[in-house]
């Protein structure tokens, strides 16, 4: 233990803030790293892939992983400069194999070397069927098609993620999260939103008929507010898939990019969690639109981190993260959004959050106000550094210097 570390506790102390909670409590939180940052969302099915579904990395910043391998080198040399055991959140598209299925063709064969990988760090595993950057997709029409064998495709391929992502959860003995996006949308305003969400919502039901154990498998849906090519209407709304969830009991998957600019993501949370059992967060950084910018320590998400804990609803949310930047290097991208996580939760941990509670309670808005402008001022970077010490990951100068060497290594992929 430091000298300014025992500073920074006595300070935290004096404002009835007890830094060894908040940083037993920070280690209690998985976070849910996003493969598809690794590879520009490319994914290693043997096939030329088309892009698709809105979905676009920009940047060209050498080192891209080009096989399971590298991917997986590079998500090593990530979790070891961040504090802490996680997830990782895996696409279908990911598969590891020599064999070239459809996407109705998958199996758990194809991703076993995920799962010992993820065994023998101590990871757990999440999933997503990949419903874009497919020739039955260019149209941004997956489970709403018209066309019933298209439909077909995309429930079967659902279905059989769901299959993988339990069994992959009864393997590492930790639920897997399987989440749904689909880019399902118009670009042009369309005349019958009726029949499109009657679509969907007959595909979401026979994908999700089969029940699978709870200690395997957390269905989620994610919603999205538009995308490019869906500018008019995307099927799957906020407004669809708040009521679907609480109608069938899934996750609701709450996407920092997927709403209006001018919406707090934060604000819904506790909204959302009075009708709906878990949460799936997929923190982001839309600028100016959902553009999957790596997360900053800013307002949103410590708005959204605050949110979490003053609420409670850490022990029902799950936190992934989904960004995808390709103009700096990608290991540091994964680097940085997770720490920046990490500490937003742990500047909320960190926050006399009793005080402030009942000097709201009480209408005194002004000593709240006194209050959490001064908590910003308290030494939260001593109490990061000591988690950082305790966890052995570097930061500060020495982070950028291992974040350089590790990219000056990868750089000549070809
Ligand atoms: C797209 C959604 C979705 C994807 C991933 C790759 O707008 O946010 O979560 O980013 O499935
Ligand atoms: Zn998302």
């Amino acid at each position: 233990m430091t000298k300014t570390y025992d500073l920074a506790k006595a300070m935290f102390a004096d404002w009835g803030v007890d830094t060894e909670a908040a940083l037993a409590a920070l280690s209690g939180v998985p976070i849910s790293v996003h493969c598809w940052q690794g590879d520009d969302v490319g994914g290693f099915e043997r096939k030329s892939g088309t892009s698709g579904g809105g979905i676009q990395a920009t940047g060209n910043h050498p080192g891209r992983a080009r096989t399971p391998d590298e991917l997986r080198a590079d998500l090593d040399f990530a979790f070891a400069q961040i504090p802490g055991k996680h997830r990782l959140n895996l696409h279908a598209c990911y598969m590891d194999t020599d064999q070239t299925p459809d996407r109705d063709q998958i199996e758990y064969e194809h991703f076993t070397p995920w799962v010992d990988w993820a065994k023998g760090k101590g990871l757990g595993l999440d999933f997503n069927p990949t419903f874009f950057a497919h020739a039955k997709a260019d149209e941004n029409l997956t489970l709403s098609h018209p066309d019933p064998g298209i439909r077909d495709f995309w429930v079967e391929h659902g279905r059989r993620c769901r299959e993988i992502a339990a069994r992959i959860g009864g393997a590492l003995g930790s639920p897997v999260v399987n989440n749904i996006w689909v880019p399902d949308g118009s670009k042009d305003t369309p005349v019958d939103r009726m029949a499109a969400r009657q679509r969907l919502e007959a595909s979401l039901d026979v994908m999700l008929a089969q029940p699978f154990p709870q200690d395997q498998l957390i269905d989620a849906v994610e919603s999205k507010l538009f995308g490019i090519g869906v500018e008019s209407m995307t099927v799957g709304s906020h407004e669809f898939y708040l009521g679907y969830a609480i109608r069938k009991g899934t996750a609701l998957c709450l996407d920092m990019g997927h709403f209006h600019p001018t919406e707090s993501v934060a604000d819904k949370l506790s909204a959302v969690a009075l009708s709906v059992g878990r949460l799936l967060l997929h923190v982001s950084r839309p600028v100016r639109w959902d553009s999957d910018h790596v997360v900053l320590q800013n307002d949103d998400l410590l708005a959204m981190a605050q949110e979490l804990v003053f609420a409670g609803l850490l022990p029902r949310t799950h936190i992934g993260l989904d960004f995808f930047d390709a103009t700096i290097s990608r290991t540091a991208a994964w680097v940085i959004g997770v720490r920046n996580m990490q500490k937003a939760l742990l500047r909320a941990f960190l926050l006399p959050q009793a005080r402030l509670k009942a000097l709201e309670a009480g209408l005194d808005f002004t000593a709240r106000l006194v209050l959490t402008e001064e908590a910003r001022d308290l030494p939260f970077a001593a109490v990061w550094a000591e988690h950082c010490a305790r966890a052995d990951v570097p930061m500060g100068e020495a982070l950028l210097t291992g974040l350089e060497r590790y990219q000056a290594s990868v750089a000549g992929r070809g």
